[in-house]
Protein backbone atom coordinates (compact mmCIF):
# COMPACT_ATOMS: atom_id res chain seq x y z
CA UNK A 1 0.00 0.00 0.00
CA UNK A 2 1.57 3.31 -1.21
CA UNK A 3 1.38 5.91 1.66
CA UNK A 4 3.05 8.80 3.07
CA UNK A 5 4.51 8.90 6.87
CA UNK A 6 5.79 12.78 6.71
CA UNK A 7 3.83 15.60 6.32
CA UNK A 8 5.89 18.95 6.03
CA UNK A 9 4.01 22.40 5.41
CA UNK A 10 5.76 25.67 5.63
CA UNK A 11 4.85 29.23 7.03
CA UNK A 12 7.44 31.87 5.78
CA UNK A 13 11.00 30.47 6.98
CA UNK A 14 9.93 28.02 9.18
CA UNK A 15 8.83 24.34 8.34
CA UNK A 16 6.53 22.22 10.43
CA UNK A 17 7.07 18.14 10.00
CA UNK A 18 4.41 16.23 11.16
CA UNK A 19 4.59 12.35 11.63
CA UNK A 20 1.47 10.74 10.49
CA UNK A 21 1.10 7.21 10.94
CA UNK A 22 -1.39 7.44 13.86
CA UNK A 23 -2.67 3.84 13.53
CA UNK A 24 0.60 2.63 14.96
CA UNK A 25 1.31 5.49 16.93
CA UNK A 26 3.77 6.87 14.18
CA UNK A 27 6.48 3.80 15.13
CA UNK A 28 9.62 4.62 13.07
CA UNK A 29 9.70 1.96 10.17
CA UNK A 30 11.92 1.69 6.96
CA UNK A 31 9.99 3.92 4.75
CA UNK A 32 9.98 6.84 7.59
CA UNK A 33 13.68 6.78 7.10
CA UNK A 34 13.34 6.65 3.22
CA UNK A 35 10.96 10.07 3.75
CA UNK A 36 12.59 11.24 6.24
CA UNK A 37 16.45 11.42 4.26
CA UNK A 38 15.00 12.94 1.34
CA UNK A 39 13.16 15.24 3.64
CA UNK A 40 16.19 16.53 4.91
CA UNK A 41 18.12 16.52 1.99
CA UNK A 42 15.49 18.61 0.16
CA UNK A 43 15.31 21.58 2.90
CA UNK A 44 18.96 21.25 3.40
CA UNK A 45 19.45 22.57 0.09
CA UNK A 46 16.72 25.37 1.00
CA UNK A 47 18.72 28.38 2.00
CA UNK A 48 15.27 30.36 2.85
CA UNK A 49 14.59 28.03 5.74
CA UNK A 50 15.25 28.72 9.24
CA UNK A 51 14.25 26.07 11.96
CA UNK A 52 11.94 23.08 11.43
CA UNK A 53 9.73 22.00 14.08
CA UNK A 54 9.14 18.04 14.25
CA UNK A 55 5.58 16.66 16.13
CA UNK A 56 3.46 13.68 15.45
CA UNK A 57 0.05 12.96 14.73
CA UNK A 58 -2.59 12.05 17.33
CA UNK A 59 -2.24 10.76 20.60
CA UNK A 60 1.95 10.19 20.01
CA UNK A 61 4.72 11.72 18.96
CA UNK A 62 6.75 8.53 18.05
CA UNK A 63 5.58 5.36 20.03
CA UNK A 64 9.07 3.93 18.91
CA UNK A 65 10.91 1.69 16.25
CA UNK A 66 8.16 -0.11 14.20
CA UNK A 67 8.04 -3.23 17.04
CA UNK A 68 6.15 -5.47 13.82
CA UNK A 69 8.57 -4.71 11.47
CA UNK A 70 11.79 -5.33 13.61
CA UNK A 71 10.35 -8.62 15.31
CA UNK A 72 11.44 -10.39 12.32
CA UNK A 73 15.07 -9.10 11.86
CA UNK A 74 17.94 -11.42 11.91
CA UNK A 75 21.07 -9.63 14.60
CA UNK A 76 22.70 -8.14 11.14
CA UNK A 77 19.39 -6.89 9.42
CA UNK A 78 19.03 -5.12 12.68
CA UNK A 79 22.51 -3.75 13.24
CA UNK A 80 21.72 -2.62 9.72
CA UNK A 81 18.64 -0.97 10.73
CA UNK A 82 20.79 0.92 13.82
CA UNK A 83 22.98 2.34 11.20
CA UNK A 84 20.15 3.47 8.32
CA UNK A 85 18.59 5.39 11.56
CA UNK A 86 21.70 6.48 13.20
CA UNK A 87 22.80 7.67 9.89
CA UNK A 88 19.05 9.87 9.52
CA UNK A 89 19.36 11.16 13.18
CA UNK A 90 22.37 12.53 12.63
CA UNK A 91 21.82 14.10 9.58
CA UNK A 92 18.98 16.10 11.67
CA UNK A 93 21.42 17.26 13.94
CA UNK A 94 23.62 18.45 10.41
CA UNK A 95 21.14 20.72 9.60
CA UNK A 96 21.87 24.56 8.79
CA UNK A 97 19.28 25.75 10.87
CA UNK A 98 17.56 24.48 14.73
CA UNK A 99 15.68 21.71 14.71
CA UNK A 100 13.03 21.71 17.37
CA UNK A 101 11.09 18.75 18.54
CA UNK A 102 7.71 19.45 20.04
CA UNK A 103 6.39 16.19 22.02
CA UNK A 104 2.54 16.29 21.63
CA UNK A 105 2.72 12.37 23.18
CA UNK A 106 4.61 9.19 23.76
CA UNK A 107 8.02 9.62 22.97
CA UNK A 108 9.03 6.43 23.56
CA UNK A 109 12.72 4.09 22.19
CA UNK A 110 13.64 5.32 19.28
CA UNK A 111 10.96 8.00 19.16
CA UNK A 112 12.36 9.59 22.72
CA UNK A 113 15.69 9.17 20.53
CA UNK A 114 14.27 10.97 17.48
CA UNK A 115 13.53 13.99 19.82
CA UNK A 116 17.06 13.73 21.63
CA UNK A 117 18.66 13.69 17.98
CA UNK A 118 16.80 17.56 17.85
CA UNK A 119 18.19 20.76 18.59
CA UNK A 120 15.89 20.86 22.03
CA UNK A 121 12.64 19.69 23.14
CA UNK A 122 9.08 21.17 23.99
CA UNK A 123 6.91 19.24 25.90
CA UNK A 124 3.17 19.00 26.23
CA UNK A 125 2.18 18.80 29.55
CA UNK A 126 0.77 14.77 28.80
CA UNK A 127 3.85 13.96 26.91
CA UNK A 128 5.08 10.80 28.08
CA UNK A 129 9.12 9.68 27.72
CA UNK A 130 10.90 6.42 28.17
CA UNK A 131 13.48 4.05 26.80
CA UNK A 132 11.64 1.00 27.14
CA UNK A 133 13.74 -1.89 24.98
CA UNK A 134 14.55 -3.79 27.95
CA UNK A 135 10.89 -4.45 28.82
CA UNK A 136 11.14 -6.29 24.85
CA UNK A 137 14.95 -7.69 25.39
CA UNK A 138 16.49 -5.16 23.46
CA UNK A 139 18.72 -2.08 23.90
CA UNK A 140 18.21 1.44 22.06
CA UNK A 141 19.94 1.65 18.48
CA UNK A 142 19.20 4.89 17.11
CA UNK A 143 22.29 6.77 19.56
CA UNK A 144 19.61 6.65 22.55
CA UNK A 145 22.38 5.46 25.24
CA UNK A 146 24.68 7.80 24.11
CA UNK A 147 22.83 10.72 23.73
CA UNK A 148 20.68 10.64 26.92
CA UNK A 149 23.78 10.79 29.26
CA UNK A 150 25.35 14.06 27.51
CA UNK A 151 21.74 15.39 27.29
CA UNK A 152 21.02 14.17 31.21
CA UNK A 153 24.14 12.73 33.50
CA UNK A 154 25.04 9.21 33.39
CA UNK A 155 22.79 7.85 36.46
CA UNK A 156 19.33 9.28 34.84
CA UNK A 157 20.46 8.04 31.80
CA UNK A 158 20.87 4.54 33.18
CA UNK A 159 17.99 4.66 35.68
CA UNK A 160 15.85 5.11 32.63
CA UNK A 161 17.78 2.42 30.08
CA UNK A 162 17.92 -0.12 32.72
CA UNK A 163 14.13 0.35 33.91
CA UNK A 164 12.35 1.07 31.31
CA UNK A 165 10.24 3.17 33.87
CA UNK A 166 8.19 5.90 31.28
CA UNK A 167 8.59 9.50 32.72
CA UNK A 168 5.65 12.68 32.71
CA UNK A 169 6.99 16.06 31.31
CA UNK A 170 7.74 17.86 34.97
CA UNK A 171 9.95 14.68 35.52
CA UNK A 172 11.61 15.24 31.84
CA UNK A 173 12.17 18.54 32.54
CA UNK A 174 13.77 18.24 35.84
CA UNK A 175 16.31 15.97 33.91
CA UNK A 176 17.17 18.41 31.89
CA UNK A 177 15.37 16.33 28.34
CA UNK A 178 13.04 19.03 27.52
CA UNK A 179 13.85 22.52 27.78
CA UNK A 180 10.11 23.80 28.44
CA UNK A 181 6.72 22.51 28.91
CA UNK A 182 3.34 23.66 27.47
CA UNK A 183 -0.14 22.61 27.40
CA UNK A 184 -1.23 20.63 24.99
CA UNK A 185 -3.34 23.31 22.82
CA UNK A 186 -0.47 25.52 22.90
CA UNK A 187 2.38 23.12 22.25
CA UNK A 188 2.71 24.17 18.15
CA UNK A 189 2.17 27.72 19.44
CA UNK A 190 4.94 27.44 21.72
CA UNK A 191 6.97 25.77 19.02
CA UNK A 192 6.66 28.39 16.50
CA UNK A 193 6.90 30.95 18.63
CA UNK A 194 10.37 30.44 19.19
CA UNK A 195 11.02 29.21 15.99
CA UNK A 196 9.78 32.62 14.75
CA UNK A 197 12.31 34.28 17.53
CA UNK A 198 15.08 32.01 16.01
CA UNK A 199 14.25 33.12 12.57
CA UNK A 200 14.49 37.03 13.25
CA UNK A 201 18.19 36.62 14.43
CA UNK A 202 21.09 36.29 12.20
CA UNK A 203 20.86 33.55 9.94
CA UNK A 204 24.77 32.93 9.62
CA UNK A 205 24.99 33.35 13.64
CA UNK A 206 22.44 30.69 13.87
CA UNK A 207 23.75 28.31 12.03
CA UNK A 208 27.28 28.75 13.31
CA UNK A 209 26.45 28.75 16.90
CA UNK A 210 24.84 25.41 15.94
CA UNK A 211 27.59 24.03 14.32
CA UNK A 212 30.26 25.34 16.92
CA UNK A 213 28.47 24.15 20.02
CA UNK A 214 27.59 20.47 18.44
CA UNK A 215 30.61 19.70 16.70
CA UNK A 216 32.65 21.91 20.31
CA UNK A 217 31.18 18.36 22.58
CA UNK A 218 33.28 16.07 20.28
CA UNK A 219 36.82 17.62 20.89
CA UNK A 220 38.68 18.50 23.69
CA UNK A 221 37.81 22.00 25.22
CA UNK A 222 41.17 23.65 23.04
CA UNK A 223 40.44 22.50 20.21
CA UNK A 224 36.72 23.34 20.06
CA UNK A 225 37.97 26.94 21.88
CA UNK A 226 40.12 27.31 18.20
CA UNK A 227 36.88 25.90 16.18
CA UNK A 228 34.91 29.21 18.36
CA UNK A 229 37.71 31.25 17.46
CA UNK A 230 38.26 30.57 13.76
CA UNK A 231 34.22 30.79 13.03
CA UNK A 232 33.77 34.21 15.38
CA UNK A 233 35.67 36.00 12.21
CA UNK A 234 33.03 34.43 9.68
CA UNK A 235 30.12 36.91 10.25
CA UNK A 236 33.05 40.60 10.30
CA UNK A 237 32.64 42.21 7.23
CA UNK A 238 28.74 40.78 6.18
CA UNK A 239 26.39 39.47 8.39
CA UNK A 240 28.20 40.80 12.13
CA UNK A 241 28.55 44.10 10.26
CA UNK A 242 24.77 44.82 9.53
CA UNK A 243 23.74 43.69 12.78
CA UNK A 244 26.59 45.51 14.79
CA UNK A 245 25.51 48.81 13.08
CA UNK A 246 22.20 48.30 12.99
CA UNK A 247 22.65 48.00 17.09
CA UNK A 248 24.52 51.66 16.84
CA UNK A 249 22.31 53.13 14.17
CA UNK A 250 19.40 52.36 17.00
CA UNK A 251 17.66 50.53 13.99
CA UNK A 252 16.44 46.68 13.56
CA UNK A 253 19.27 44.67 11.45
CA UNK A 254 18.70 44.11 7.89
CA UNK A 255 19.91 40.65 7.34
N1 LIG B 1 5.75 -0.49 16.94
C1 LIG B 1 4.71 -0.98 16.23
N2 LIG B 1 3.43 -0.75 16.55
C2 LIG B 1 3.19 -0.01 17.65
C3 LIG B 1 4.21 0.52 18.44
C4 LIG B 1 5.55 0.26 18.04
N3 LIG B 1 6.59 0.77 18.71
N4 LIG B 1 3.66 1.19 19.48
C5 LIG B 1 2.33 1.08 19.32
N5 LIG B 1 2.05 0.37 18.23
C6 LIG B 1 0.71 0.00 17.71
C7 LIG B 1 0.02 -1.03 18.57
O1 LIG B 1 0.48 -2.33 18.24
C8 LIG B 1 -1.43 -0.81 18.23
O2 LIG B 1 -1.69 -1.41 16.98
P1 LIG B 1 -3.09 -2.19 16.74
O3 LIG B 1 -4.18 -1.16 16.93
O4 LIG B 1 -2.98 -2.68 15.34
O5 LIG B 1 -3.16 -3.26 17.78
C9 LIG B 1 -1.50 0.69 18.01
O6 LIG B 1 -0.15 1.13 17.79
C10 LIG B 1 -2.02 1.45 19.21
O7 LIG B 1 -1.25 1.06 20.34
P2 LIG B 1 -1.88 0.53 21.71
O8 LIG B 1 -3.20 -0.11 21.46
O9 LIG B 1 -0.86 -0.26 22.42
O10 LIG B 1 -2.13 1.94 22.45
P3 LIG B 1 -2.21 2.18 24.03
O11 LIG B 1 -2.71 3.58 24.20
O12 LIG B 1 -2.96 1.09 24.72
O13 LIG B 1 -0.69 2.10 24.53
C11 LIG B 1 1.67 2.57 24.40
C12 LIG B 1 0.24 3.06 24.12
C13 LIG B 1 1.88 2.49 25.93
C14 LIG B 1 2.61 3.60 23.80
C15 LIG B 1 1.86 1.18 23.78
O14 LIG B 1 1.43 1.23 22.42
C16 LIG B 1 3.30 0.70 23.79
O15 LIG B 1 3.79 0.27 24.84
N6 LIG B 1 3.97 0.76 22.62
C17 LIG B 1 5.33 0.23 22.47
C18 LIG B 1 6.33 1.18 23.11
C19 LIG B 1 7.72 0.61 22.98
O16 LIG B 1 8.05 -0.43 23.51
N7 LIG B 1 8.55 1.35 22.25
C20 LIG B 1 9.93 0.97 22.03
C21 LIG B 1 10.04 0.15 20.80
S1 LIG B 1 11.67 -0.51 20.59
C22 LIG B 1 12.54 0.80 19.97
O17 LIG B 1 12.05 1.87 19.77
C23 LIG B 1 13.98 0.51 19.70
C24 LIG B 1 14.63 1.72 19.00
C25 LIG B 1 15.93 1.37 18.42
C26 LIG B 1 15.81 0.55 17.20
C27 LIG B 1 17.09 0.48 16.49
C28 LIG B 1 17.04 -0.30 15.22
C29 LIG B 1 17.35 -1.74 15.36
Amino acid sequence: MEYTILKPSTEGTVVLLTISRPSALNALNTRFFEEMDHFITTIAADPGIRALIITGEGKAFVAGADIAEMVGKSPEEARAFSAVGQKVFNRLGDLPFPVIAAINGFALGGGMELAMACDFRIASANARFGQPEVNLGLIPGYAGTQRLPRLTNLADALYLLTTGEVIDAETALRMRLVQKIAQPEELLDEAKRLAVLIASKGPLAVKLVKEVTRKGLEMSFHDAEKLEQNHFGDPFGNEGKEGMTAFLEKRKPNW
